[in-house]
């Protein structure tokens, strides 16, 4: 299944209207860790390597760097073997020291409070993060890649039905880089 999602920022009203009626799956929270090298080559490639709570995470991009995004398009690793080998991560006892000895280190720590629900046929997550902001998610899943842009179109034609501004939004972690290191945020920006 292919997971076609789009960020949206959204007033408290129309997080209550949206969420009104919905099936809600709980709420986790959870804190994330991003590592990048001193001249940023893994974020700048949208490379986004981190570790959340105790399990480090690869997302490698599907999207071309330059070309439209309409949604964000990402493969996952999920085990320390598979990141390694992607990264070509020189060899040590543990992973953690495998990123140091590759110069590879954190630049952001964020605590997520998520809440999840699913209304119409959509995914929809709802984050607060701890330095004060949030973001609302919509989700499709997909089975095939024929299916991609339907399914956008039918995420943002939900999203102007419920009133929300379709504009591109910062995730959380360019927000973050936004905030305490514009240099950061703005060169990956520059890239997209
Ligand atoms: C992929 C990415 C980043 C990593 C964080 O991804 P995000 O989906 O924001 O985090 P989260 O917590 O919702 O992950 P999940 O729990 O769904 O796995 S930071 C920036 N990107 C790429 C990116 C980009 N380059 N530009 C824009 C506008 N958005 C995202």
């Amino acid at each position: 299944m292919i997971e076609i999602e789009k960020k949206f920022r959204i007033t408290k009203e129309q997080e209550e209207a949206l969420v009104y009626g919905a099936e809600f799956f709980g709420e986790k929270k959870f804190t994330d860790t991003y590592f990048d090298t001193s001249d940023w080559s893994l974020t700048l490639a949208d490379k986004w390597l981190r570790l959340r709570d105790d399990q480090y995470e690869l997302k490698m991009p599907l999207n071309k760097l330059g070309a439209e995004r309409v949604s964000d398009r990402y493969h996952e690793y999920e085990t320390e073997q598979e990141i390694r080998d992607i990264l070509q991560l020189p060899e040590a006892e543990t992973f953690a020291e495998s990123l140091v000895l590759a110069g590879i280190t954190p630049f952001c720590t964020i605590t997520t409070t998520r809440k999840k629900y699913k209304k119409d046929g959509f995914g929809i997550d709802v984050d607060s993060m701890d330095f004060g902001y949030e973001i609302c998610e919509l989700e499709k899943m997909i089975a095939d890649e024929k299916d991609i842009s339907s399914a956008e179109n039918e995420i943002i034609e939900y999203a102007k039905a419920q009133g929300f501004s379709i504009g591109r939004v910062r995730g959380k972690v360019l927000e973050y880089l936004f905030r305490n290191n514009p240099a950061h945020c703005l060169a990956v920006e520059a890239v997209q």
